[in-house]
């Protein structure tokens, strides 16, 4: 058979427009593909919900691809190690209850778990803006990423999902549109953002899960995210606090579904 480079053409478009006509409509929305969301993208595809997962960057894997400071291993305590036991990453104790694990195996099964859930990943797009009706985030106004880069006037596009997960990492991208545009009052001791602080890894570790919670009405916080909205130190490249505060974003998420 003779290849046709107009059929290969026509097959990507018509497959990747079908897909992306079928997720403007999701159960969650996650914004930022970092380990943090990668994790709870997994367990809420597992639990039969439809995910879309926008990632501003062609690559998945946020800050987990460099371990720490590019020496590409990364470090779990035995909670986090227990995460990737359910991904079947392999882990070697370093000293009692310190765990490395290969930054690239990590990413890599972390992806494929996800997509194979069921998540559906959007690369090189990125999630500028929200939809707000009656004080609750029913959305996100989404771009493509060269759009962004180009600085070019192009209007953007939106999905509708039953809820929005932020784990855009330090920058906290959505929270500070959010907090700029929208009257709403964030669940934060002071109702505004409260900023990530320098690093404690033992405080934030545990800081990070139990940061990871609803902070307005249709939107939750993991990951580095949820300690830069509720104040939380940051921890340097132990992960387990990140993966631990995806699967409980996405327990939180099925329990209110279910609610
Ligand atoms: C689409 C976006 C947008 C947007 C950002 O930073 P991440 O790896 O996030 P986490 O929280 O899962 O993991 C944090 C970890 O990597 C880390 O930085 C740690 C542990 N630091 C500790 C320390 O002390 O420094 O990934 C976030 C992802 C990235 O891939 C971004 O490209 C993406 O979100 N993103 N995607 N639309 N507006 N903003």
């Amino acid at each position: 058979m003779e290849l046709n480079e107009v059929t290969i053409t026509k097959a990507i478009i018509e497959r990747f427009s079908n897909k992306f006509m079928e997720y403007t409509d999701v159960d969650v929305a996650i914004v930022g593909a970092g380990p943090s969301g990668l994790v709870a993208s997994y367990f809420l595809a597992k639990a039969g919900m439809k995910v879309a997962l926008f990632e501003r960057k062609l690559s998945i894997g946020g800050g987990m691809w460099g371990g720490g400071m590019m020496f590409n291993e990364i470090v779990v305590q035995e909670e986090g190690k227990e995460i990737l036991d359910v991904f079947d990453i392999n882990t070697r104790e370093y000293e009692t209850g310190y765990f490395t694990a290969d930054a690239v195996e990590c990413v890599t099964t972390l992806g494929s778990y996800a997509t194979k859930a069921g998540v559906k990943v959007f690369n090189c797009m990125t999630v500028e803006d929200v939809i707000i009706r009656d004080g609750r985030v029913t959305g996100l106004v989404i771009i493509w990423t060269p759009v962004e880069m180009a600085g070019l006037h192009v209007d953007p596009l939106s999905i509708k999902a039953g809820y929005v997960i932020e784990s855009t990492g330090h920058p906290l991208e959505l929270l500070h549109v959010i907090e700029r545009k929208a009257d709403i009052r964030l669940n934060t001791d002071s109702g505004h953002i409260m900023g990530e602080r320098s690093m404690w890894a033992d405080k934030a570790e545990g800081l990070t899960v139990e940061n990871t919670r609803e902070i307005c009405p249709g939107v939750y916080v993991c990951g580095m995210a949820a300690n830069a909205a509720f104040g939380g130190p940051r921890m340097g490249p132990i992960f387990g606090g990140m993966l631990l505060s995806g699967k409980k974003v996405a327990q939180e998420i099925i329990n209110a579904g279910n609610a």
